[in-house]
């Protein structure tokens, strides 16, 4: 394990490897590669059906129309380039579910400058490194969230970070102290011209859940994007009747195009923003807008087939539940149906590409056991052993893929690039798989050193090098443990410096918090070891690790979960 001073040190490499000509030229002549862009299809739906409410923030009472939502993209991508940003810029986008999200994404993808996707949930750690790793010459907040004040985070990252240019506040102009910009003042009152990004350039950075210290970033063109919604509306039945529910953070690639609420706006549909995904707050809003579809992650999903029986809402329009991001049991998944009285969609996608359903007509089996099958014809699938030898259907391995919407490499990462990638394209997703004869897909594990909370993703290493960061701690695993309500969470085995002074897990978890990175993070639990068990030749067994976190034992419940507010204190 190395030890940095600075967590998320890089070194620069080229941009990042894209598609073969030849590979391109077949995605094209499918038709999967249509050739538009995000602004240009806001354009044509507002075009097409002016007066269709495109989003509903209830928390705002605002209901802006497609004309409304163009041209308030107009307006913002107008300002932002009388203050300098331009295509090919790269903005931190950290905003909770409202509606300026969308006009901003919008207003971004109008110019060809690139959103990079942060979640409300990150701290200085995870925000200032995507400033400073991307060189982002903007960074957009909400004044407050969740009883956080963005603004304190984005004075800390400005003095970090001296190259980002502009802080913009989605709040009204008087809130907004120096030397942070309201965006209700960027909004031009004009129009400019602006060339905009090609279909194949491309259009936003989105977060890897990783598995090193640093997250990698990914980068998704607007041809490829766009495929993974229309094929995912197709999958899902989204058209424009269709009233999509973003409950989940709306940045995260499964609400945002499985097939989430840019599906939804590709379709000419309505998105509602939940401000917070508990049945309190989603099951009156389902009721009032008749809300068709939504996605949700495992935990939240059996929230809500609990809460739903007693309901006084009623959720009748609800003809589809996704849930994915994370193994959905078999039992909870058999519960949906009865519960909430709508058809179930697991959905097994990862934010570098490869999306799997299963299908509305697939039988009940199907789809309470298994993760789905791929959007495209063109997916490829290889299913392989530990020296990529690809194995009988059935077996389970390791899954790679290649695809017309999955990344041929993460931005500016060469050398991580050349170990999660094949050298003929495909990549290594680091999920342990099975095929049916079907072509579904069984998510079995996992081989990547991450653990999944509840549909969160925490690289391990990213924890042990914060842990390891700690003066009276000589060395730190963090591995997963089974819980019955998040799949996972997370527990750290810490061997303390010799002669160090006893430290209590709160006093770690505390220092870790500190650190300043997102709260989902900190180690759940925090075990004290004098040694970490080894393998035969010597290295540290995370497996035995993980066996051991596994035995039932009487240990306290977990921290925050999801839909919960990240806590600060
Ligand atoms: C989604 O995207 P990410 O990038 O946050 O995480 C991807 C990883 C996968 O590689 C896999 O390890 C895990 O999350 N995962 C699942 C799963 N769905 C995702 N593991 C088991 N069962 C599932 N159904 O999580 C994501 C992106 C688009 C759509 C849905 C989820």
């Amino acid at each position: 394990m190395s030890v940095t001073g600075r967590p998320y040190e890089h070194a620069d490499g080229p941009e990042c490897p894209t598609w073969p000509q030849e590979f391109a030229e077949r995605y094209r002549a499918a038709g999967y590669w249509r050739g538009e862009t995000f602004g240009g299809m806001l354009r044509e739906r507002a075009a097409a059906h002016p007066d269709r409410v495109a989003i509903v923030d209830p928390a705002a009472g605002s209901r802006w129309t497609y004309e409304e939502l163009d041209a308030r993209a107009d307006r913002l991508a107008a300002g932002l380039m009388e203050r300098g940003i331009a295509k090919g810029d790269k903005v931190v986008v950290q905003l909770p579910n409202v509606a300026e999200f969308f006009e901003v994404i919008f207003a971004l993808f109008r110019i060809g400058a690139l959103p990079v996707f942060a979640l409300p949930a990150h701290r200085e750690t995870e925000i200032g490194y995507f400033c400073s790793f991307t060189e982002a010459a903007a960074y957009v907040i909400p004044a407050e969230h969740g009883g956080y004040d963005y603004r304190d985070l984005a004075a800390k990252v400005r003095a970090e970070v001296p190259k980002l240019r502009h802080v913009f506040v989605a709040a009204d102009a008087g809130e907004v102290p120096e030397p942070f910009e309201a965006l209700s003042s960027v909004r031009a009152t004009g129009q400019v011209e602006v060339a905009g990004p090609a279909p194949g350039d491309l259009a936003f950075l989105q977060l890897s859940g990783g598995s090193t210290g640093a997250p990698k970033l990914i980068p998704r063109t607007h041809d490829d994007y766009m495929y993974s919604l229309w094929g995912s509306n197709e999958i899902c039945g989204v058209d424009q009747d269709s009233v999509y529910l973003c409950a989940l953070p709306a940045a995260h690639n499964f609400p945002l195009s499985s097939p989430g609420s840019l599906g939804a706006l590709y379709a000419g549909a309505r998105v509602v923003l939940c401000p917070r995904p508990s049945p309190d707050v989603a099951f009156p809003l389902i009721a009032r807008e008749r809300v068709t579809l939504t996605g949700l992650v495992p935990p939240l999903a059996l929230v809500w087939t609990e809460a739903a029986p007693g309901t006084p809402h009623d959720l009748s329009s609800l003809e589809v539940l996704l849930v994915g991001g994370a193994k959905f049991s078999e039992e909870a998944a058999r519960r949906v149906r009865p519960a909430l009285g709508c058809t179930l969609q697991q959905v097994f996608g990862m934010a570098e590409g490869l999306v799997n359903y299963t299908r509305l007509d697939d039988d009940e089996e199907t789809v309470v056991t298994t993760q789905g099958r791929p959007i495209s014809p063109d997916d490829e699938i290889r299913v392989v052993d530990d020296d990529d030898n690809d194995l009988p259907v059935g077996a389970t391995g390791h899954l790679l893929t290649r695809g017309p919407y999955t990344i041929r490499g993460y931005w500016r990462a060469p050398r991580h690039n050349a170990r999660s990638f094949t050298e003929d394209g495909f990549y290594r997703t680091g999920d342990v798989v099975r095929l049916t004869p079907t072509g579904h897909l069984v998510v079995e594990g996992r081989a990547k050193d991450q653990i999944n909370r509840g549909g969160e993703k925490i690289a391990a290493e990213e924890v042990e090098n914060h842990l390891l960061a700690h003066p009276s701690v000589h060395d730190a695993n963090v591995v997963a443990e089974p819980d019955p309500y998040l799949g996972e969470r997370t527990r750290a085995y810490v061997i303390l410096r010799a002669g160090a002074e006893p430290l209590k897990p709160v006093a770690v978890k505390k220092f870790v918090r500190a650190r300043g990175l997102a709260a989902y993070k900190v180690p759940d639990h925090v075990e004290f070891v004098d040694a970490f068990p080894q393998t035969g030749v010597g290295k540290i067994s995370k497996k035995d690790l993980r066996s051991d976190a596994a035995r039932p034992t009487d240990r306290p419940g977990p921290g925050p979960g999801p839909g919960d507010q990240p806590s600060d204190t």
